[in-house]
């Protein structure tokens, strides 16, 4: 069955739901989901799905946060960001990744620009990781004619940051060609050039993760979308391909995963478009699943459930 919430529909501030089964949220759509562990919560960060039923085509107006001790009763935020708070985009809250450092919280967002076509990534920045977040540059950070691998105006999209050990930050991005670069310390610019990384069938929507130090890069497969991942022993690559990391998400186009380790157990987040009878590929909902690992290092595909 599906979990049962009391939340309203309205971005509550602070209610709290219990999700014992997936979808993990049914008050409202969820989608692309990004997951932060910091202290001893988890942040889910995600965007907002409000398409009229059965209407093909995105409405995201606003991001949501929603934080957890446990992964299972989760305290819904005041929605912490929207589009247009960063001055220089017109709208489109698609894929987010929030990551921490020294304290401050910074949030890589895509977005429609105003100005220049197609999408852009902008960073807001926070004290708190729920937010409220404001615009950290004023300008986007990469915007689609930075980039020409494609004459696609959203090959800018799905952000994902990941700073390795040695204090280095990386910003990975893409659909269809899949770029990176470095992020200078203070987290709002690029540091040198934009590269890119061949991968099987990439469409959309990296994640990066260390786990037991091996690097570790999934990504939205062929269009409708599976999750395939590699492996590295350096963040720069060589990438070896290792697979399919999970099947078809249920009734839904995209699947955008997030991977983290959390209080001794991996999880595996991502969304489908189960929630019935309205639930598909512009009304989707995450879900949340364990990740194990084999003895080499390697992910075993994700089992998705229902309970
Ligand atoms: O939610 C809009 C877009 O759909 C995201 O940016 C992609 O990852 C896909 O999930």
């Amino acid at each position: 069955t599906l979990s049962g919430t009391s939340a309203s529909a309205q971005s509550p501030a602070d209610t709290t739901i219990r999700a014992t089964s997936n979808p993990i949220f049914t008050h409202k759509y969820t989608a692309d989901p990004a997951a932060l562990v910091y202290k001893d919560k988890v942040y889910l960060y995600a965007g907002h799905d409000e398409a009229p039923a059965r209407r093909e085509g995105y409405v995201m107006n606003e991001w949501l946060v929603f934080s957890s001790p446990d992964m299972v009763t989760w305290t819904e935020h005041k929605s912490p960001l929207k589009p247009t708070d960063f001055a220089w985009a017109k709208g489109e809250a698609w894929a987010s990744h929030v990551i921490e450092r020294d304290g401050k919280f910074y949030w890589f967002s895509t977005v429609e620009h105003a100005t220049i076509k197609g999408k852009a990534i902008g960073v807001a920045v926070s004290d708190n990781p729920i937010g409220p977040f404001k615009d950290a540059r004023g300008s986007a950070l990469i915007t689609n004619d930075m980039t020409t691998d494609t004459k696609i105006s959203w090959d800018d999209i799905d952000p994902a940051v990941f700073i390795d050990d040695n204090g280095q930050a990386y910003i990975f991005w893409g659909n269809t060609v899949l770029h990176y670069a470095k992020l200078k310390k203070n987290m709002v610019e690029l540091d040198g050039p934009i590269k890119t990384i061949k991968l099987p069938h990439f469409t959309e929507a990296p994640w990066v993760h260390k786990h037991k130090g091996m690097y570790y890069l999934s990504y939205a497969y062929q269009f409708p979308e599976k999750t395939a991942y590699a492996m590295s022993k350096n963040i720069e690559g060589p990438w070896e391909y290792k697979g399919i990391l999970n099947e078809l998400a249920g009734n839904s186009n995209t699947n955008h995963q997030a991977i983290i380790d959390f209080k001794g157990k991996s999880y595996f987040i991502y969304h489908n478009g189960a929630i019935p009878t309205d639930g598909g590929s512009f009304r989707r909902s995450v879900c949340i699943d364990y990740l194990d690992y084999n003895k080499d290092g390697t992910m075993k595909r994700v089992v998705m459930t229902s309970e």
